[in-house]
Formats: C-alpha cells, sequence, structure tokens
C-alpha cells in the first residue's frame, strides 16, 4: 500500500489545508501556488485515479461530478468564468499522481489564459 497523497492527507487533517467543499466523493482546496487570482483544486476522495484519463475510463459520473463542483466554485467565489486544467503526466506538469482539477478564474490575465 502506498502512502496517502498530500491531498488524502490534507482531508484527513493530517496537514493543513482549508476544505472549502466536500461532498461524498469530492472536496475541494485552494492551490498553495495560485496561478491565478481564484485557484482551486477539486479532488476525489478516492486515490484510485491517477490522472483524468484513468478517471474518465473508470469513473464518468465521478469526472462529471468534479465539473459541477467546479462550476459551482467559480459561481460562488468568482463571477462563474472558470478554466478547468487536468495535467496529466509528468511531462505536462502533473506532479501529484491523485487526479484533481485545476479551477482558475476571477479575472484572468492575458498571461494566464496562454
Ligand atoms: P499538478 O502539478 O497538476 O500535479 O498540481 C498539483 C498542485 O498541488 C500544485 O499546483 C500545488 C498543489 N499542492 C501541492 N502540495 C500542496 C499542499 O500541501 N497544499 C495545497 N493546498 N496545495 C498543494
Amino acid at each position: 500500500m502506498s502512502e496517502p497523497s498530500v491531498f488524502s492527507r490534507i482531508l484527513a487533517g493530517d496537514i493543513p489545508g482549508e476544505i472549502l467543499v466536500e461532498t461524498e466523493n469530492v472536496f475541494a482546496i485552494r492551490d498553495i501556488a495560485p496561478q491565478a487570482p481564484l485557484h482551486l483544486l477539486v479532488i476525489p476522495k478516492t486515490e484510485r485515479y491517477r490522472d483524468v484519463g484513468e478517471l474518465a475510463a473508470g469513473d464518468p459520473a465521478l469526472l462529471s461530478e468534479m465539473v459541477a463542483v467546479a462550476g459551482s466554485l467559480a459561481a460562488e467565489h468568482a463571477d462563474g468564468d472558470y478554466r478547468l486544467v487536468f495535467n496529466t503526466g509528468a511531462n505536462a506538469g502533473q506532479t501529484v499522481f491523485h487526479v484533481h482539477a485545476h479551477v482558475l478564474a476571477g479575472g484572468l490575465q492575458e498571461k494566464e489564459l496562454r
């Protein structure tokens, strides 16, 4: 059994992190290194899926729930418009192999939209 991911440790309260929303299946936190005025992470509670490809193949309803939660958070914390980013693979910048969606919003600047 591998070690819990950093996100699971936040959910468990083992390391600090504000949980903005929690449902039966997903939760959301602020990214520790924000790249936009609003930068949240929406994360499934299960660590079973490493990336969005695995998640889409294995549990599309869970992926759908993540998208819905992202939209609700963007409406609650920004103007409702948002980017949803899934870094997939180390060469694309993925560092945590517990699938998560980056929600970027809040008056994005041109450099954030590239
Ligand atoms: P990615 O590069 O797509 O795997 O994104 C991982 C993100 O996780 C990265 O943007 C920074 C964030 N992150 C890593 N460690 C922590 C942490 O301890 N707390 C919080 N809030 N975010 C973290």
